[in-house]
């Protein structure tokens, strides 16, 4: 009896530290409210409203859509729920007299009051319209031109609020934000053909990119190793090509996986990556690819055979449905890390080249040439690097995505030959030594600007992507490897490179706290991210 006694007086002594004595501990995390990525212009003052969410309403003025009454409701439950766990307290109004009586506290937040000023667009594209306006007062307002403004203001309106330093109340600093994007393609590569990731890592992944205001998910869905995408047309394909047959993606899985990106402002853009790259492929159609040989006997397959009709009748099958779950005007046709020695080694394929004149990256160019008109007719192809290396030619409005060494160089040629592009080489996660300060600093068009000393060239860099390849991530740890080292390419690609900030100089403090602060966001809002940089706690 008296054990018992004294061990419920100890839960209690633990109770009590817990749960009704505030921490009068370091402050942390060090920053409150900040913005992630930077907001362009912002002016944030020391004075206050409360949020309560019984007193708080939030109203469209002008235009509506699902879109945007579904963000409301997404971010009014993170705004009620997210921002931090809470400690009830007794003495608030003796507290509350105490900031009054410093002028900073300016009473409740009533409203925000939405102005969508043109119709809702269906789709995110390329060229779209990401800047908002924000100011925070009793009656806050948000306005846009943009569906997509919108949506990205309210995730900055989301990331302005905080708890006091007695976790007692939810608060928002007298803000005004006028806020664009700098790049207007910030994309996440992901790779499912390595491991299989499931649907619901995706989403989470896509809820990640909307906290960070990246507005392209590249699924690289299918490679050597399985080819998850399970189509109508040729069930075979992940039949036999997939994992196993619960590790595929349905039409279902795709739409949804659609759907709920385009609610967020996200693009989502296939890749089918041929000629190489396919192995999976082999595993139903053989003969889709090429023999190698060494010396007169076969020793296995390589990349597509660029000479049999019947390659591109499959593939034009594939693209035409694939393009019909995949709604975005852009379609990944890959083109990388092409095993032209597979291509010299076979005697079919050499007889091809004596007969036409023709060297293996004429073979390489003729494929491309070849595909790339497969797509739909109103869409645009985006290649690997090597496409443009071994001298295909591409149309103007075709993207080309930069990947290797001597990037800088590669850039300038791809620019001056009056090429857009995308930058990727130095925003590999798969670099698992790389942690986010390694990401933060390269700046592609500083890049070639420090180079060239020509700014004409500059926006045809249209953007970026963050690679998450996935041989050594699966469904278990792909969250935290991606997040949030993937936030400093966001922060990047999103604002503005003033002159303190870039890859020669050191990355200032305010940067590591924010950062700090905006992983802690992430895993309250159900993102298991990785510590940033060195020891810290998240209260989630
Ligand atoms: N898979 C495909 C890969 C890579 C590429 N394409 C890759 C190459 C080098 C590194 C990381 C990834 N795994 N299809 C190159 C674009 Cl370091």
């Amino acid at each position: 009896m008296l054990k018992l006694i004294i061990f419920l007086m100890c839960f209690g002594v633990i109770f009590a530290n817990n749960f009704w004595i505030v921490n009068p501990g370091p402050k942390y995390p060090p920053t409150k409210g900040e913005v992630w990525p930077k907001p362009q212009y912002q002016i944030k003052e020391k004075t206050f409203y409360i949020f309560n969410p019984s007193q708080f309403k939030v109203k469209t003025t002008n235009q509506t859509c699902s879109i945007l009454t579904s963000a409301i409701e997404r971010y009014s439950y993170v705004i009620s729920n997210k921002i931090g766990r809470r400690i009830r307290k007794r003495k608030v109004r003796a507290h509350r007299r105490h900031i009054s009586a410093e002028g900073l506290y300016k009473g409740h937040l009533n409203e925000l009051e939405i102005t969508l000023t043109k119709p809702c667009e269906g789709y995110p594209h390329l060229n779209m319209d990401e800047n908002y306006n924000l100011t925070v007062s009793a009656t806050s307002t948000l306005s846009s031109p943009s569906i997509w403004g919108v949506i990205r203001g309210l995730e900055t309106f989301s990331q302005l609020f905080y708890l006091s330093d007695d976790r007692n109340e939810i608060r928002i600093n007298t803000t005004q934000i006028y806020d664009f994007p700098r790049y207007k393609h910030r994309g996440l590569l992901l790779d499912t053909s390595r491991h299989f990731i499931s649907v619901t890592n995706i989403l989470k992944t896509l809820d990640a990119m909307a906290m960070n205001k990246m507005n392209v998910f590249h699924w690289h869905i299918v490679d050597d190793q399985s080819f998850p995408y399970k189509s109508e047309k040729f069930p075979e394909l992940s039949n036999r090509g997939a994992f196993d047959s619960s590790m595929v993606y349905t039409k279902e899985d795709i739409e949804r996986i659609v759907e709920y990106a385009r609610n967020r402002g996200i693009r989502v853009i296939p890749e089918f990556d041929v000629p190489g790259h396919t192995a999976s492929w082999g595993s139903s159609h053989p003969d889709l690819l090429t023999e190698c040989y060494e010396g007169n006997k076969v020793v296995g397959l390589g990349p597509m055979n660029p000479t049999k009709n019947t390659t591109y009748i499959l593939l034009r099958e594939l693209f035409q449905e694939v393009q019909t779950w995949f709604p975005d005007r852009y379609f990944h046709v890959g083109g990388d890390e092409v095993a032209l020695d597979c291509w010299k080694s076979n005697p079919e394929l050499q007889e091809y080249m004596k007969n036409n004149t023709l060297t293996v990256a004429d073979l390489h160019a003729l494929f491309m040439r070849r595909v790339i008109p497969l797509l739909a007719n109103n869409s645009k192809p985006i290649v690997w690097q090597e496409v443009f290396d071994e001298g295909v030619k591409l149309t103007k409005d075709t993207l080309i995505q930069v990947w290797k060494y001597n990037w800088i160089t590669e850039m300038i040629n791809i620019l001056s030959a009056g090429h857009e592009l995308l930058f990727s080489s130095t925003w590999y996660l798969d670099a698992i030594k790389s942690e986010w300060p390694d990401y933060y600093s390269p700046d592609p068009r500083q890049m070639v600007y420090d180079v060239t000393q020509n700014e004409t060239l500059l926006p045809g860099i249209v953007g970026g992507e963050a690679c998450m390849w996935g041989e050594m991530v699966d469904d278990r740890n792909v969250i935290n490897r991606v997040w949030p080292r993937a936030s400093a390419v966001a922060e990047r690609l999103w604002s503005t490179l003033d002159d303190n900030i870039n890859y020669k100089s050191k990355i200032p403090s305010e940067t590591y706290y924010r950062i700090e602060e905006h992983t802690c966001r992430m895993i309250r809002r159900g993102i298991d991210a990785q510590p940033p940089t060195g020891p810290g706690f998240c209260i989630a």
